[in-house]
């Protein structure tokens, strides 16, 4: 495999390139699923819901809706003769609810007709007859009624009860955090076309094709070969996509099974937002004792989430929950409650970070809680707490912190932004003005780079070099903005020394890379980028042992540079060595394959090595409150944020900036609200706040971390698509410094929305 040596000066890896399709996205030229022309006979269909979050279906009419204008086919579950369940992990997420809904939005049957508009209209026109059985519809319902979906799991090191007994200060509460919205721009969508022999072609947006075939094949009792996932690109993901684009892909299936006929099943955003899972909202318990310095010196957490109706991916989410609650600091005695409550809402599943923000918010919630109780600054707290570099660095699952660059990046950032002579500047403006407070917090970010679950930890990818010298690419990846693509097309023309723009990326297919993982857990380039290369490299060592031969010099002195292979003093074009390969009868595609190395990880006892390696970064946010309106504006931000070696500084600087906005809207503005009957009050644009341009901060200082992943991942880079969300956590520790400095401390609930911020400032008049 390492036959040959690494290009000395890289040509295409480690350059701000910008993504492959940038200029069809501002153009409106990128294709998406939408956007495909349709096949001749194409329907379209819409889904039909519950309007009860919890209820017996006594009898389903639908024989308006078959009656309406322009309908061909509906569906039911009654009509469905393989299966019935789409649980990604467990079962437990029915295609149509089966005699019994269990959340307001619930799919009950499905509709395919001429246009659009005749199906929506047509799912209007269900007769449902529902018996109504009690909901249990909050956190705080679920943990009274100990209604969960999952066991408990309990994650302890040390012995945090006789530490919290001995501790000379102690602290306890309780506080919430919000859910949210991925708000994709491009909804939920899928078109099925069928071939022959039953087989059948589903174009979806879905950050795992590898799932939606298989369940597409399960629901239609057909095996996984006659069923082929493609994704060109999506229009976001955030997670939303990864087991919630299978219904949508189902449903097409199924109708097109039953009409012969393609149909198209796209969401309008009312119906996305009510229909799929969203960001798990927590409620956190503390309890924690720590000394005058404020070293913690035991925590107890009780981490309670709304899982929904369903398992999901919860299990997962939720373990990641607990394996961050530690985030930079060290938890000598720890013990962590996860609790998955079952719900009768809509099931919540993998939002960027997977957990991992909740956890952190526990955590650095605690820290500045002490840091109020002892009057010191909140950051000095957090330095007390840093994981060490030679002790003091065993997290709570038994993980070596090893390239602890935490107190670095941090003192870096410190000194950049100013931190002290703003923190004095805060602090005098506070003295003298009554109605604007202004807060100030700088919050770290440890964020562990692998899937939990050790298998989905592979890849694959297939490369074709064509008689001409260019090259078609595939890899299990999917793209959904973040530029897998584009990092990806780089370690290949890397690899096999040519301009990019040799290499074409297309679309994702399980017919061309199959079992592959979800494109998640910030992982994409990691792994994808690592099957590429071995797939480049194999053939560019077919290449080099021809050219060898050739020039009369042995394989290893053979260098593919500039579209050139040379070596001994020779050199022949790329293409023309292509071409002689050819003429060779030398193979010119390969697969490559990736596992991630060093990952040990038991479930059972939580121990072990679940990461690759950590992924850090901090952020300090400004900002200033209205105390009488509870209105809020962010000054600034400074960011400084470690990708390892960068292997495209400009899509990461991309991906740092948008992460940590995501994350600054989930924690400000985006709050999501359900009605006493369950159902979603917030379900379009009009009622639910993404941040918008106009929320940027105006004074945003953004930049990477110098300095290489300590581990062998692709060209020394490291994963940035979830860790950045993570970075928005200083704005709502900047918002709740500002209440602190109105109202004293008080109970301050994510998200920090102006009603938030004028409710905690008034409880303590
Ligand atoms: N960036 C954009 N533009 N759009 C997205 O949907 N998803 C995020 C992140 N960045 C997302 C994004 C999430 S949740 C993940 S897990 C990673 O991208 C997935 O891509 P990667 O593994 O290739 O980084
Ligand atoms: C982070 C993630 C995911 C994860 C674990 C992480 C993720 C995901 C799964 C998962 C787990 C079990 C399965 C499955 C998927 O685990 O996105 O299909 O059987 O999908 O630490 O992002
Ligand atoms: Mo990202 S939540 O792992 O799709």
């Amino acid at each position: 495999m390492n036959a040959l040596p690494e290009p000395a000066i890289p040509e295409t890896v480690h350059r701000a390139i910008a993504h492959d399709s940038a200029d069809k996205h501002v153009r409106g030229a990128a294709l998406y699923v939408d956007d495909i022309p349709e096949p001749r006979d194409l329907l379209h269909a819409a889904i039909g819901w519950s309007s009860r979050a919890h209820a017996r279906i006594l009898s389903l009419d639908l024989a308006a809706v078959a009656a309406a204008p322009g309908v061909v086919a509906v569906l039911a579950a009654r009509d469905l003769t393989a299966s019935n369940d789409i649980g990604p992990v467990l079962p437990g997420d029915p295609v149509f609810a089966d005699g019994l809904v269990e959340y307001h939005g619930q799919s009950i049957f499905a509709v395919a007709a001429d246009c659009v508009g005749a199906a929506r209209r047509a799912a209007r026109l269900a007769r449902v007859e529902y018996q109504d059985l009690p909901a249990v519809l909050t956190i705080e319902q679920a943990l009274a009624d100990e209604s969960y979906i999952l066991p408990t799991r309990i994650l302890r090191r040390g012995d945090a009860a006789a530490a919290l007994a001995g501790a000379s200060r102690r602290l306890k509460g309780r506080f919430g955090v919000g859910g949210q919205d991925h708000f994709y721009l491009e909804g939920q969508v899928a078109m099925a076309v069928p071939g022959e022999d039953g087989d059948m072609l589903i174009h979806s947006s879905t950050q795992h094709p590898t799932e939606v075939q298989h369940l597409v094949a399960k629901v239609l009792g057909l095996p996984d070969h006659a069923v082929v996932t493609e994704v060109r690109r999506m229009g976001g993901g955030f997670g939303g996509k990864e087991t919630q684009a299978a219904i949508v892909a189902c449903v097409a299936a199924l109708l097109a099974r039953r009409t012969g006929r393609p149909v198209k099943l796209r969401l309008d955003r009312d119906d996305d937002m009510i229909l799929t899972g969203k960001r798990h909202d927590f409620l956190i318990d503390y309890d924690v004792g720590f000394g005058a310095d404020g070293r913690i010196a035991g925590v107890e957490f009780m981490l309670a989430s709304r899982c929904g109706m369903s398992p999901d991916l919860s299990a997962s989410i939720n373990d990641r929950a607990m394996f961050h609650a530690d985030n930079c600091y060290f938890l000598q005695n720890v013990t962590i409650v996860s609790h998955r409550c079952k719900t009768h809402t809509v099931s919540n599943t993998a939002f960027r970070g997977f957990g991992g923000p909740q956890g952190m918010m526990a955590i650095e919630y605690v820290m500045d809680e002490i840091a109020r109780d002892l009057g010191l600054d909140p950051l000095e707290v957090r330095k007390a707490n840093f994981y060490g570099t030679t002790e003091r660095n065993v997290t709570p699952y038994g993980m070596t912190v090893e390239d602890n660059i935490i107190p670095a990046l941090v003192a870096e950032l410190e000194a950049s932004s100013d931190y002290a002579a703003r923190r004095a500047a805060v602090d005098e403006f506070n003295r003298t003005s009554p109605w604007l407070k202004k807060g100030l917090a700088l919050t770290p970010v440890k964020f562990g780079i692998s899937f939990t679950a050790k298998h989905l930890n592979q890849a694959g990818a297939l490369v074709h070099v064509y008689t001409d010298g260019s090259i078609q690419l595939n890899h299990g990846g999917t793209e959904m903005g973040q530029g897998l693509f584009v990092k990806v097309a780089q370690v290949v023309a890397e690899e096999l020394g040519v301009a990019l723009d040799r290499v074409k990326l297309t679309a994702t297919s399980t017919a061309k890379v199959p079992n592959t993982s979800p494109t998640a857990a910030s992982s994409g380039a990691d792994l994808n980028g690592k099957a590429a290369q071995a797939a480049a490299r194999t053939i560019r060592e077919r290449l080099a042992d021809l050219a060898a031969a050739r020039f009369g010099v042995p394989a290893d002195a053979i260098t593919f540079r500039d579209g050139q292979v040379s070596g001994g003093g020779q050199v022949i074009a790329f293409p023309d060595l292509v071409k002689a390969a050819y003429f060779a009868r030398i193979q010119l595609s390969a697969t490559g394959f990736y596992t991630t190395p060093r990952l040990d990880w038991n479930e059972a006892t939580h121990q072990g090595r679940p990461f690759f390696y950590f992924a850090y970064g901090a952020s300090v946010s400004e900002v200033a409150i209205d105390v009488l309106t509870g209105e809020t504006k962010i000054l600034r931000v400074d960011i400084l944020h470690d990708c390892g070696r960068s292997l495209n500084p400009a899509i990461d600087l991309g991906q740092v900036e948008g992460g940590f906005v995501q994350g600054m809207g989930w924690l400000t503005t985006e709050e999501l609200a359900w009605d006493a009957a369950g159902r979603l009050t917030t379900h379009a644009p009009s009622t639910y706040k993404i941040p918008t341009a106009s929320d940027v901060p105006r004074d945003f200082r953004v930049a990477l971390y110098r300095g290489d992943n300590r581990e062998d991942a692709i060209y020394r880079s490291k994963a940035v698509g979830e860790p950045p969300l993570m970075l928005g956590i200083s704005v709502f520790h900047a918002l709740k410094d500002a209440v602190a400095a109105a109202a004293g401390p008080v109970r301050f609930d994510a998200p920090a929305t102006p009603e938030r911020v004028l409710l905690a400032i008034e409880a303590n008049r």
